[in-house]
């Protein structure tokens, strides 16, 4: 036999066996990419449902700004065209906390009424507000959850201009707050006191709120560095006002605006439900706290400047003439009278762009 006939033959051979590894590996490389490709699709649904357990959803105070893509890990690959996948959550770096003082804050403030002021116009000045007036900083937690109630009948026009500085102001001093207006249902006999209590209870009911702000609807502050939070000891706000030459009238006034935490309400069993009627519940209230050890903190009288809308006598609030004796029995009733006896009735609750208004069955006297 030729010698090249003999090579040719090899050749041949050692071809053959080169195209049969190529199928060969072919085939195995085939297997192993379908094999893989169960993998990731099984493995999809575990990554899913392992971040809806673990991260917490937005709602959550401070701990997902934003809806953002799932994070896919690079070795196990991109799920391809899962509708499922777009629902998973990245766990988003979590917000530093606010400062002590706003850096937005700008002191005194020129506050008057003559201007007249419309729902419309407060809601496009504010359009960071979530329905129900509620609102919360987007680049650092807020320090403090502000429940913000305002007894309330009959006093549209004021509530207008209370929104109209008030929600400025809140958002600058970077606080989570919502606003509670708590309207008395029918004309019978007015009570603040009760209304205040009720609106403890309704607000937390909505949000897990710290810190209490209740506000007359006729009082604007007039520097923005008059925090509406709370502080080591309840606060009185309102301590400087126009129609008492911006002085206090007197060391134990507590009423217009005050604060208190969580804790501070459930010390002193919350406010009294039985002065129907002007005057004395705030009197009452200053009793409680004493009684209970507290002091009360407040602003420097230039931080604590504020002006009340001036007024007429509101219709079923006149001078409550058992003032005097419901404030030298505090002590004995307060135990009993109080956030632990609270009765009331809601007769309806509206989210509206900014507030949320609680009309609620008060009962009478
Ligand atoms: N309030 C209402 N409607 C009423 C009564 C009171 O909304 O009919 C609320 C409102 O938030 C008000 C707060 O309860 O700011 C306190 O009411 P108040 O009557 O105790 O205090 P105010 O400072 O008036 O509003 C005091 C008497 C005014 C007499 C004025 C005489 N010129
Ligand atoms: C006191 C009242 C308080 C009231 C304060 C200021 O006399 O409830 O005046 O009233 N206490 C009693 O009557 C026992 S004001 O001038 O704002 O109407 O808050």
């Amino acid at each position: 036999m030729p010698v090249d006939a003999i090579n040719f033959g090899l050749l041949h051979r050692i071809c053959k066996l080169v195209v049969l590894l190529c199928f060969l590996h072919i085939f195995v490389t085939v297997v192993f990419y379908v094999r893989s490709m169960d993998i990731r699709i099984s493995f999809a649904p575990k990554l899913q449902s392992h971040h809806n357990v673990t991260w917490p959803v937005q709602g959550t105070v401070g701990a997902i700004t934003s809806r953002t893509e799932p994070k896919v890990d690079p070795a196990v690959g991109q799920p391809q065209d899962k509708p499922e996948q777009k629902t998973t959550q990245e766990p988003v770096k979590k917000l530093e906390k606010c400062p002590e003082t706003s850096p937005l804050l700008v002191g005194p403030l020129r506050v008057e009424f003559n201007i007249p002021v419309t729902l419309e116009q407060v809601k496009n000045e504010n359009p960071n507000l979530q329905q129900g007036g509620r609102f919360k900083p987007k680049d650092c937690e807020a320090l403090q959850k502000v429940a913000v109630i305002i007894p309330f009948r009959k006093r549209d026009e004021h509530l207008k201009f209370w929104l109209y500085y008030l929600h400025p102001i809140l958002q600058r001093q970077q606080l989570d707050y919502g606003v509670y207006v708590i309207n008395q249902d029918g004309d019978e006999t007015f009570n603040r006191a009760k209304l205040l209590n009720i609106g403890y209870a309704e607000a937390l009911k909505d949000y897990d709120y710290n810190c209490f702000v209740f506000s007359d609807v006729d009082l604007i502050p007039m520097d923005d560095r008059n925090t509406y939070g709370c502080f080591s000891q309840p606060r009185h706000l309102s301590v400087s006002m126009d129609k008492f030459g911006f002085r206090l009238p007197y060391n134990q006034y507590f009423g217009g605006v005050s604060s208190m935490s969580k804790e501070q309400f459930l010390k002193i069993n919350g406010f009294p439900n039985n002065y129907w009627g002007w005057g004395g519940e705030d009197d009452d209230i200053y009793n409680r706290l004493s009684f209970k050890g507290m002091t009360i903190s407040r602003p420097n009288g230039e931080v604590g400047k504020c002006r009340m809308i001036r007024h007429n006598r509101d219709k079923q609030n006149d001078p409550n003439p058992q003032r005097f004796d419901r404030i030298a029995h505090t002590r004995e009733t307060m135990n009993n009278d109080g956030i632990n006896s609270l009765t009331y009735k809601v007769v309806a609750i509206e989210k509206l762009d900014l507030y949320i208004r609680i009309n609620v069955d008060v009962g009478k006297p």
